[in-house]
């Protein structure tokens, strides 16, 4: 699968990845906006171009075509996907969409990105991972938070041994948006739709981290809880608001408002995550802590530039965590933004995991993390709901 070569400009000839995105909501907001950065921010050899964006609804998708820069609106992703003209299909679309276009894009030859969680099951998404690999495209999971400076440091100590030997990983991702009753049911909680709630939406980024920085979860035991079993069905929903007519029609919830468990690593070391959206107070804070033989490490993306890194072998009276700005160009995408100081944000991880999916389709290799990684998460979410259904310990490698 080639890909364009834009007229040279001053006689260097450049690669060109045209993208056609599916979804203009949230995640549809941060995809463009990361496109937009990377020619910008990231002096890479290779040019992006926002060709299509695709949505459902006429209206809502035009204004996101000229807001968000692209060249085309698309209101069918079938149509969309088979374009011999684009290179590369990122798909923001709600869950239960995932596995569909993925398959579909694969078999036209077209490099994927999907937001996670991959699909809505195991199956799906291995399903998605064989075709991407059958059809020879590179295939990327949007686990952004990896992207962070400060989380890629926490993984260069790790993987350093500054640490040493890892006993505990503590993960946290609690929001709070839908602690009201009356907030209407919107796609992410609709069972058919999201497939869970806080578990597949946020606890999927705890999960990845664990994997990313400690290892693999073995053996899992879980608890999970709807609060507000019933909402009023949603109008018109964009993003993580909603608008329900004041007499609408109430619908089940059957997804998780907050799921917790516990996991023994491959490594012997101890886990537990909390995923919640009823945590008053916190709108959206993703955290975690690693504790080792050598020393610790918190990150919280509340503060998502810094790292707190607690070292044992400083001397007795000096010990204590210290807080790591990772701002500075020696930190990884750094250099890219501005000079030694000035933060970067939430929005830039976005910038950094589709830089990377773009240099893994000009450079011609494996993108990371790929869709194996998004099936290795959703073996360790549904060994979860397993348990919980159980009662029991389950064992992550027997899914
Ligand atoms: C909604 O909970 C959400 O947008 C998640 O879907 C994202 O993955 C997370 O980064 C922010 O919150």
């Amino acid at each position: 699968m080639g890909l364009t070569k834009a007229e040279p400009e001053g006689g260097i000839e450049m690669e060109t990845v045209r993208f056609g995105l599916v979804g203009y909501k949230f995640m549809g907001k941060a995809h463009s906006n990361a496109l937009a950065r990377i020619g910008m921010f990231m002096s890479p050899d290779f040019g992006v171009e926002r060709r299509v964006l695709c949505g459902r609804d006429p209206k809502g998708l035009a204004d996101a075509v000229a807001r968000f820069g692209w060249t085309e609106g698309e209101t069918d992703w079938r149509r969309m996907v088979a374009r011999d003209d684009l290179d590369a299909v990122d798909i923001t679309a709600p869950s239960d969409a995932h596995a569909v276009i993925a398959l579909e894009a694969a078999a036209h030859g077209k490099h994927l990105f999907c937001e996670k969680p991959l699909a809505l099951t195991l199956a799906d998404g291995r399903a998605m991972l064989e075709a991407a690999e059958r059809h020879g495209v590179r295939h990327q999971i949007g686990f952004n938070f990896r992207f962070a400076p400060a989380v890629q440091l926490a993984k260069r100590l790790i993987d350093q041994g500054r640490i040493g030997r890892i006993f505990h990983f503590r993960g946290l991702y609690l929001q709070d948006w839908i602690i009201d009753p009356s907030f209407p049911r919107v796609w992410r909680l609709d069972k058919a739709v999201a497939g869970s709630g806080s578990h597949g939406d946020l606890g999927a980024h705890i999960i990845d981290l664990a994997r990313f920085l400690v290892g693999e979860p073995a053996r899992v035991i879980g608890m999970n809880r709807t609060f507000v079993t019933e909402r009023p069905l949603v109008e018109e929903m964009t993003g993580l608001s909603g608008r329900a007519a004041a007499d609408a029609p109430m619908g089940k919830v059957e997804v998780d408002d907050a799921t917790l468990f516990l996991a023994e690593f491959d490594n012997g070391a101890l886990g537990s995550f909390e995923a919640t959206r009823f945590a008053q107070g916190h709108r959206n804070a993703m955290s975690f802590e690693i504790n080792g033989s050598l020393g610790s490490l918190r990150f919280d993306v509340e503060r998502i530039n810094e790292l707190q890194f607690f070292d044992a072998a400083d001397g007795e009276g000096t010990q204590g965590f210290r807080t790591i700005q990772c701002t500075e160009g020696g930190h990884p995408y750094m250099s890219a933004w501005w000079p030694a100081g000035h933060p970067i944000g939430y929005e830039h991880t976005f910038v950094h995991e589709l830089y990377e999916f773009c240099r893994s389709i000009v450079h011609g290799r494996p993108a990371s993390p790929g869709f194996g990684e998004g099936v290795a998460c959703s073996r360790v979410l549904e060994a979860v709901d397993l348990s919980i259904q159980r009662k029991a310990w389950v064992e992550v490698a027997g899914l």
